[in-house]
């Protein structure tokens, strides 16, 4: 289709209009960003219109002006974007509908019809595929190689890992086309440290003082966790932090290693408790869509909610009324433990995530294929693209993360230092009856914050430090002892 679009602007001296998506995302700056590249090297005059600033990515895609106004009767192509409703702006109707092209990825739902449909364009206009997970990846196989200098490999490449979430979700051809980009020049290790979106520091300290208040229950032979959320303490996260809704945050508490559900429930509203509920297939295979269901919410097998509105019941009554329901509800067939089989595929796979870490670091073409010729074979590739922690190692990095006080929250790019006293190493190690090791290892927690390093230091000196990159350095009592001039 690329192409056909290409020849028919230069015979027809027309020039290329790109749209996309309101609230652009990685996937929609970069694929429009590059389509734009791509047919300037043709010597067709293109652009990607946006009626409001776009900043995302600047230092890849480059700055993105705003238009107002196109001229008819050139060409349109309208990419990752599923309904005119979702489009950025609709000055793509100065075209004629023969002129109107659409590529995108997203799902076509049989009640709302696709914008294809909404704008009457003829088939051969649309590239609509379910098989692909991004627009970019749709990209690498309309472009032709020889074209694609390594500035358009890098955008495909990164639009590609903000839709996947960095290879989490990746469809049948996901890595065999990462391979491609990587041999069209894109400096895949550049690219995915850039497209790690961390969080503010402020955000996650906020959090961690709320997460120390999970409860751990016990449900069937695995365990549940459990967070409620006060009025006081819900209208606390909001005025000081901005938090609204803090019990959809319970991603936090997602991949415990044995955990079967995790619920947070948050009294938004006085005498509203809205909860949140999510299973893990590996342990338990609780269904929360079930547990959702039977106080009149909803949502998927593994993620689900609901709102309990009762002025008699108090919070507390609230959550331990679900909690004993998924209690009940843990029966023979939802309470097993699906860890994956012990194959050669699934070992291959663990070592190459392990020395790679999970295909973020020393990644070549050849390292993604083998992968996928693994996967192939049956390696179960979502539960080692996953990294489960402990309860301990969880509610460790809740205990750390509190202790940064409140005046380091509000820089810009942190430098923390964690000093641990006796007191506090003998307290974690009694209530958590956690390890040296394991308190040092809390260090991971900041790898995903925007920070400029941190550390956290032992009483006797041996640590742990990590970079903004997120490499990881030892400290110990010696280096720290030289370091001090003895
Ligand atoms: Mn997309």
């Amino acid at each position: 289709m690329i192409d056909e679009i290409i020849n028919k602007a230069k015979k027809e001296n027309k020039s290329v209009y790109i749209f996309a998506h309101k609230y652009p995302d990685g996937d929609a700056v970069t694929s429009s960003t590059a389509l734009a590249e791509y047919f300037k090297i043709h010597g067709i005059d293109a652009k990607y219109v946006v009626s409001s600033q776009v900043r995302l990515f600047q230092n890849i895609v480059g700055e993105i002006s705003t238009t107002s106004d196109v001229p008819s009767g050139n060409i349109s192509l309208i990419v990752d974007t599923s309904t005119l409703s979702y489009a950025e702006n609709d000055l793509f109707k100065s075209s004629a509908t023969e002129d109107t092209y659409v590529i995108d990825h997203h799902q076509k739902d049989e009640h709302t019809p696709c914008i294809e449909d909404e704008l009457n364009l003829p088939k051969e206009n649309v590239i609509r595929d379910l098989g692909a997970s991004s627009t970019c990846e749709i990209l690498v196989s309309e472009f032709n190689r020889e074209n694609v200098n390594p500035e358009i490999a890098n955008r495909l490449t990164l639009g590609l890992l903000s839709d996947t979430a960095k290879l989490k979700f990746i469809k049948p051809h996901t890595l065999d086309n990462l391979a491609k980009l990587i041999e069209m020049g894109a400096d895949y290790e550049k690219i995915s440290s850039i497209s790690n979106r961390k969080s503010r520091l402020k955000d996650d300290v906020a959090l961690a003082k709320v997460l120390l208040r999970t409860k751990k229950v016990q449900i069937g032979d695995s365990f549940g966790l459990v967070l409620s959320i006060s009025n006081d303490s819900a209208q606390n996260l909001l005025s000081r932090y901005g938090i609204r809704n803090p019990q959809k945050k319970i991603f936090k508490m997602e991949d415990i290693e044995g955990c079967c559900l995790a619920c947070t429930v948050a009294e938004n509203e006085r005498n509203s408790y809205t909860f949140e509920l999510r299973n893990s297939s590996t342990y338990g295979n609780l269904n929360v869509f079930a547990l959702a269901l039977h106080y009149k919410g909803g949502g998927h097998y593994g993620a689900s909610g609901f709102t309990l509105t009762n002025d008699t019941l108090s919070l507390e009554d609230a959550t331990s009324e679900v909690i004993h329901t998924a209690q009940d509800m843990y029966s023979k067939d939802s309470g097993f433990t699906d860890l994956p089989q012990e194959s050669e595929a699934n070992k291959t796979l663990a070592k190459i995530f392990s020395r790679t870490q999970r295909l973020s670091h020393n990644i070549t073409p050849d390292i993604l294929k083998e992968v996928s010729g693994l996967i192939e074979n049956g390696a179960d590739y979502k539960y080692y693209m996953h990294s489960f922690k402990t309860y301990t190692e969880f509610m460790l990095q809740n205990e750390l993360l509190s202790k940064i006080p409140d005046f380091k929250l509000n820089d810009k790019f942190p430098s923390i230092r964690i000093k641990l006293s006796e007191r506090d190493v003998s307290f974690l190690t009694k209530k958590y009856n956690a390890s040296d090791e394991q308190i040092l290892g809390c260090i991971t927690a900041f790898s995903k914050i925007n920070i400029k390093n941190a550390s956290i230091y032992l009483p006797d000196g041996r640590g742990t430090t990590i970079d903004k990159n997120g490499n990881i350095r030892r400290v110990t009592a010696e280096a720290l002892e030289r370091k001090n001039g003895r």
